[in-house]
């Protein structure tokens, strides 16, 4: 058992409004590779500046579109894992809002019902002059990660078609961030799963719960700036953690 899993269950099993805040981790058992982490992190081999910017996007759209393109076919290979599956399963026992800061589906894909998307999707698109909705092509050839793909075009006004991912210096979806900011300030405990807690406004997610009295519970198998903010931290991977503090809680039948 990991250890202080019973205290966080104790926590759980007590609760009666939950958040659960997911980041990159979360994703990180079924693939798809994190941001920060020392080896396997995007920002190791890739850089931000060229492909995370509306700057970016204006100066390069295929090679952004084209990296873009990469990483929604690695998600669609992707599978949710057991601890997408125990999130789902929190849900189903307490009132729980979910806000993930992922682009990817698979909290969805593990019957999440409506998860809060702070930095978007891949697999929402609009068009980069008028902001028309567009649809994200199926089945594209796969481009090699750093292989340029031009966009699709703009079915209203020819412009080209841009990932509906938040960039940097870009605004969060306003309706996403103001739901996720009640629902952290009305909740007893917040669940906080694989984020290295350093992409604001989304890292202020959990200080809002822990200023307002609720607890909160950390699932990383690295320190984090949210270390002190956490009456229990969980140092481990969150496939392995988030059942076992399912099980802990209600029983392991809780999550069929
Ligand atoms: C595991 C695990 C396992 C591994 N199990 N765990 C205040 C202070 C300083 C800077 C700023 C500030 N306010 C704003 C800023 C600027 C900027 C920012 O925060 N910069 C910092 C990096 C310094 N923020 C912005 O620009 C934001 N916009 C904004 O502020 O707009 C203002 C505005 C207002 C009004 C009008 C106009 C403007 C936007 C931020 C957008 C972030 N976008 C990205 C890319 C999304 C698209 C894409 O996917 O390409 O979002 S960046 C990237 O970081 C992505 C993530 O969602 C985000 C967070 O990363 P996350 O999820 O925490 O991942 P990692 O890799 O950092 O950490 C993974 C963690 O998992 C680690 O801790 C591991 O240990 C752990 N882990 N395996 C559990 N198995
Ligand atoms: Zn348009």
């Amino acid at each position: 058992m990991v250890p202080a899993v019973g205290d966080a269950a104790d926590l759980l099993r007590r609760a009666r409004r939950v958040v659960v805040f997911t980041g990159a981790g979360m994703s990180a058992e079924s693939g798809v590779p994190t941001f920060r982490d020392a080896r396997t992190g995007l920002w190791r081999r890739f850089d931000p500046h060229a492909l995370a910017t509306p700057e970016a996007f204006d100066a390069d759209p295929a090679l952004v579109w084209g990296w873009y393109e990469w990483r929604r076919q690695l998600v669609r290979r992707a599978e949710p894992h057991p601890g997408h599956r125990a999130v789902a399963a929190i849900e189903a026992r307490v009132p729980t809002v979910l806000i993930t800061q992922n682009v990817d589906d698979l909290h969805e894909r593990a019957g999440s019902r409506a998860p809060l998307h702070l930095h978007g999707s891949l697999f929402a698109a609009r068009c980069s002059a008028c902001d028309d909705p567009a649809p994200v092509p199926d089945g594209a050839p796969e481009p090699a990660d750093g292989r340029r793909l031009p966009p699709p075009r703009c079915a209203r006004c020819a412009g080209p078609v841009r990932p509906g991912v938040v960039w940097f210096g870009e605004a969060l979806p306003p309706d996403a961030l103001a739901a996720a900011v009640d629902a952290a300030s009305g909740c007893d405990l917040l669940l906080t799963v694989g984020t290295s807690g350093l992409v604001h406004p989304a890292a202020e997610i959990p200080l809002v719960t822990a200023r307002l009295g609720g607890s909160v519970i950390q699932v990383n198998p690295e320190r984090t700036p949210l270390d002190p903010v956490a009456a229990v931290n969980l140092r481990g991977p969150a496939a392995e953690v988030l059942p076992a503090l399912v099980d802990a809680a209600w029983g392991a039948t809780a999550r069929r």
